[in-house]
């Protein structure tokens, strides 16, 4: 077995045996659910990756404005690299070097040969988790200039509040007087609004949800049977966090082999596979200073409810 299936195995089986049962939502991102993830960006219900694009674009000179040049920059999760494609376009002038992070070697293909096509040839990428792929782009950042790292699309609120702060700290660890981060987050916005981006009419976020019990099955040998569970997604208020769960609709075993899995699930007992925390502004600067940032600028669209902050060092 390989390190990424074994690992995929042991956080699939120490999830799964959790109350309430879990699955851990980094693992949505193989091929096809990196692919369905794009299709979630262009539903007309979810629209932080088209308000966040425009923002990048509209505003990339001021973003990069109090920065030493030349700035290198390195993405957290770069996905197709469609929004820093937008922003490069927009900031109309050359990086020291462009260094992509993700989980998906197919995002990376995609964000990469994206880069090409424009131009920007001057471009790492690194496969793996954030903290790894942050500890390679701070050790080959150019020497000279500044550094901005990206962390977009709200990704910060996948993670429970704990984790988010170890995570900002890290990155602040990781960056030099002159650097900065540039955070995309979500903002709290009506239930409704918030109910329709992550259960969208067109069904596409079930998918994107009931594609992790297909990767289980095609990598670990499960027998998750995809008809046997309903798509559901909840506003916690208190929590501030939208959940995606995957219900079963009967009372079934399910056995993973690879994994060491064999368990009974209830009729209607909940699997808990993603939580998507959302933001007020003055939150996200006050989480800002919290990791050690000195000073932040934050840029707001106000339809969308989305936060754009960069964070100085
Ligand atoms: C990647 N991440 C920020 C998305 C979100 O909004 O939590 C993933 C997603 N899940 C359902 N729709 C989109």
């Amino acid at each position: 077995m390989t390190d990424l299936r074994a690992a995929f195995a042991a956080d699939v089986r120490e999830a799964l045996q959790r109350t309430p049962r879990q699955l851990p939502s980094r693992y949505f991102y193989d091929e096809l659910g990196s692919a369905l993830f794009e299709a979630i960006c262009r539903l007309p219900w979810y629209r932080i990756t088209r308000a966040e694009t425009a923002m990048l674009s509209r505003h990339a000179r001021e973003i990069l404005g109090p920065l030493a040049r030349p700035v290198g920059l390195a993405e957290l999760g770069c996905g197709s690299g469609e929004k820093l494609a937008s922003f490069a376009t927009s900031a109309a002038e050359p990086f020291s070097l462009v260094q992509l992070i993700d989980i998906s070697p197919a995002a990376l293909d995609m964000a990469t040969y994206r880069l090409a096509a424009m131009g920007i040839r001057s471009v790492l990428a690194h496969h793996g988790t954030y903290e790894d792929g942050l500890a390679q782009a701070a050790r080959q950042r150019h020497p000279a200039g500044s550094l901005m790292v990206l962390f977009l699309g709200s990704n910060i609120g996948n993670f429970d509040p704990a984790v988010s702060h170890d995570l900002l700290v890290r990155i602040r660890g990781e960056l030099r007087e002159g650097d900065a981060l540039l955070l995309g987050s979500d903002l709290v916005k009506p239930e409704r609004d918030l109910l329709l981006a992550y259960n969208d009419p067109l069904r596409v976020t079930a998918a994107f949800n009931r594609n992790l019990l297909r990767r289980i099955d095609d990598e670990l040998g499960g027998n998750f049977d995809l008809d046997g569970f309903d798509h559901r997604a909840v506003w916690n208020a208190p929590a501030r966090r939208v959940e995606a769960h995957l219900v079963s609709l009967r009372r079934q075993h399910v056995v993973i082999p690879a994994a060491g899995v064999n368990v009974t699930l209830e009729q209607d007992e909940p699997i808990w596979t993603e939580s998507s925390h959302k933001y007020e502004a003055a939150q996200v600067l006050a989480e800002g200073r919290a990791a050690g940032f000195t000073q932040a600028e934050q840029w707001i669209d106000d339809g969308a409810k989305f936060a754009l902050t960069r964070f100085a060092v």
